[in-house]
Order: structure tokens, then C-alpha cells, then sequence
């Protein structure tokens, strides 16, 4: 049945050459990856969907805030001008292909928790930061309050940018890269308040927790990389001597502190393939991901640092029925799943966004 859907993909694929790119996210699954034209992690795939001059068409094998953000960057004024005001058309496989983390987040519940803070700090004097992982409408709140948008590889720079035009940092929707990012820059703890959207009053801080505070993180994490564990590391220290273990900063900061390398998907990768033969390494990410990396890299000797199946459930909904059901669709003229964000929406995110392109 696999045959089929791969030769009916392909098919479409070649009938429509350079008008279609196929975008995959790190995290997909082998089969799909297989049939895509790019693959990056989320902030690179956001820039090859903004590079592409021919293409007509972006279907996006990852999950919704990517696509959201490859129809903002894809649609810049400057891209829509180099193509004479024609527009990118993007479209999710699966519209149930979600992020839990980006979910734990609700513009409303932003917005409330800035209101509810207003009450015992100065609000023009916090910057909102918000993780790429986020829907549009919260890079939108934070292109409207002086605010800007990071990814893993930049949040430390992201953060600077941010104590420079401000005293404090609202950042959202991962408590764990906010926490790990802040905790390198001399940021203790107890001047990181967590605000729990579902407490009743300040997010569950005292007034003295918050106007002492210097990041508030909000309450949320990536469902995947939140399952490692300081006992698995120092399990594998134990077992394997000589044993690296690398993760990503969405891992909480018992796993994070305790790393020999903490990185984005990007830094993860390189940091892999720059390594010499013979060297170990415990991996503390999507699954899909780990298993490449073995597949692609079988002089070192690669190990997933969780005894238990970590994989991102909601990238694992785009699959080759949906990848077939979307592209035979294209073909015959009906854009099934776009994702098309509004105008004021793309507005104020692509402000948010543009000032992270900048600190880079
Ligand atoms: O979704 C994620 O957890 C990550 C790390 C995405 C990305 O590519 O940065
Ligand atoms: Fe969201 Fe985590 Fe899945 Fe990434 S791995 S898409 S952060 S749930």
C-alpha cells in the first residue's frame, strides 16, 4: 500500500516540478522525509519557505506555528514585490498536527497575564519574548508591546537584545528554554517566577515574587522533550564511560545542567556530524530525529537517553495518506489545509520576527 502512495506522490511531485516545495521538519517520520525537497528544523525551513522565488506552493511536513510562520515569511512585502505581488500558498497535510507546548499558551491567557501583572510592575518596562513554537497571535502580541520572537539557537542573544530596552522578560510559551537561556546569563532562580495561567491570582506568585522577579516564565513545555530525566544521564554514565550526552534546552534544567551539550536541532546535528569516529553520545530529542542520526552516522555510536518512546505524536500525524490526500488535491486545482494567517496577525508578527532576524 506504501508503494502506491510513494508513486502517487511522486507523481504529483514531478507533474508540478518547480511550482511545489515540500518542506520537512526534522521530527517527521523516514517515509515522509523521503519525498521532500528541504528538510531543517523550524526556524530554517521558516527561511527556505521565505527564499523560494519559483514555487507556488509550500506544503509543510511539520506542524501548524511552522506553517503559520512560513506563510508570514513567504508573504514579506519584499518576497511578494520579487514575485510581482504573487502570493505563497501553504498547506498542512494534517490539520490536526499541532504543538502541545504551543497550545499550553492562549493569546487570551497572554493577554491576561499582562493586564493581571500591570497591577504590580511596570509593563512598559517588560519586554515579551516569545519561542517560535507559538502560534501567530502571540508573536503578534509581541511585535505590539516592543517584543520579539526566539528560537533555540538565538534565545541568548534574544534575552540581551531584551535587558537592553527593558528590566524584566515575559517569556512564553517554554518554561524550560526560558529558564536554561536565563540561568546563563547569572539569573537565579528565585528571579524566575512561573506564571500559571489556571492560578487564580498572579499567575500563583505573591506581588513580591513578581516585582522582584526578572523572567517570568510562563507554565508551559514540550510534552516530548520534558520526559528526560537526570537519572537517565546518570545512567548511561554509569553503563557507558567515555559517554557525551547532548540535548535541547527544552529538556528541564535537571537534564540541561547536567549535559555535556545543550543545543537547538540545528547545533544538535552539527554537533554530531563534526564529532570523530568512536565517539558515544546519549541524545536527549524527538525520536525520529535520534534514529536518523544513527542511520546517518554509524561510525559513532548513538544511544536515545530515555528508556521510553519519546516522539512528537503531533509531527507523527502527517503521514503518506495525508502527504497523497494533499498533493492529488493541489493537482486538481483544490488547496485543501492552507493555513493562511490574517493580515493584522502577519502585521505585527512579521514586526516580532524581523527583530529577531536582526539580532542575529
Ligand atoms: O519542536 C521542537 O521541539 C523543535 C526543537 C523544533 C525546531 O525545529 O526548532
Ligand atoms: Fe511541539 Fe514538542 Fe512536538 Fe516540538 S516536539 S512540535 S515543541 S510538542
Amino acid at each position: 500500500e506504501n508503494e502506491v502512495l510513494q508513486q502517487r506522490i511522486e507523481a504529483v511531485r514531478q507533474e508540478l516540478g518547480d511550482e511545489l516545495l515540500i518542506l520537512g521538519h526534522h521530527y517527521q517520520q523516514d517515509e515522509v522525509i523521503a519525498h521532500t525537497d528541504l528538510r531543517g528544523d523550524s526556524y530554517q525551513l521558516s527561511e527556505m519557505a521565505a527564499k523560494s522565488q519559483s514555487c507556488r506552493t509550500i506544503v509543510f511536513c511539520g506542524v501548524h506555528f511552522m506553517a503559520e510562520t512560513a506563510d508570514i515569511l513567504a508573504n514579506r512585502p519584499d518576497r511578494l514585490e520579487a514575485r510581482d505581488g504573487r502570493r505563497v500558498d501553504v498547506l498542512l497535510p494534517d490539520m490536526a498536527a499541532g504543538c502541545s507546548m504551543a497550545d499550553m499558551a492562549a493569546i487570551a491567557q497572554v493577554e491576561a497575564a499582562w493586564e493581571d501583572m500591570s497591577e504590580v510592575i511596570d509593563t512598559e518596562q517588560v519586554i515579551p519574548v516569545t519561542y517560535i513554537n507559538s502560534a501567530a497571535s502571540l508573536k503578534a502580541f509581541c511585535g505590539r508591546h516592543g517584543g520579539i520572537v526566539c528560537t533555540s539557537s538565538n534565545a541568548k542573544a534574544v534575552l540581551e537584545w531584551a535587558f537592553e530596552r527593558g528590566q524584566r522578560v515575559f517569556f512564553f510559551p517554554d518554561q524550560h528554554l526560558g529558564r536554561n537561556t536565563a540561568l546563563t546569563m547569572g539569573i537565579t532562580e528565585d528571579q524566575m517566577p512561573v506564571w500559571d495561567p489556571y492560578a487564580l491570582e498572579m499567575g500563583g506568585n505573591s506581588d513580591e515574587q513578581i516585582e522582584n522577579s526578572r523572567v517570568i516564565l510562563w507554565k508551559g513545555h514540550c510534552s516530548v522533550h520534558q520526559m528526560f530525566r537526570a537519572e537517565h544521564v546518570n545512567r548511561f554514565r554509569s553503563e557507558h564511560p567515555g559517554i557525551k550526552i547532548l540535548v535541547h534546552p527544552e529538556c528541564p534544567r535537571e537534564v540541561n545542567d547536567i549535559a555535556d551539550v545543550s543545543g537547538s536541532t540545528g547545533k544538535i546535528i552539527q554537533t554530531v556530524k563534526n564529532s570523530p569516529a568512536g565517539t558515544k553520545w546519549a541524545i536527549g530529542t524527538e525520536l525520529h530525529l535520534v534514529n536518523r542520526l544513527k542511520d546517518e552516522h554509524p561510525e559513532q555510536e548513538i544511544h536515545f537517553l530515555s528508556p521510553v518512546v519519546c516522539m512528537c505524536a503531533t509531527m507523527y500525524r502527517i503521514d503518506l495518506t495525508h502527504l497523497c490526500w494533499t498533493l492529488e488535491n493541489l493537482r486538481d486545482g483544490h488547496l485543501v489545509n492552507q493555513i493562511r494567517v490574517d493580515e493584522e496577525t502577519t502585521k505585527w508578527s512579521l514586526i516580532a520576527l524581523e527583530r529577531m532576524l536582526a539580532v542575529k
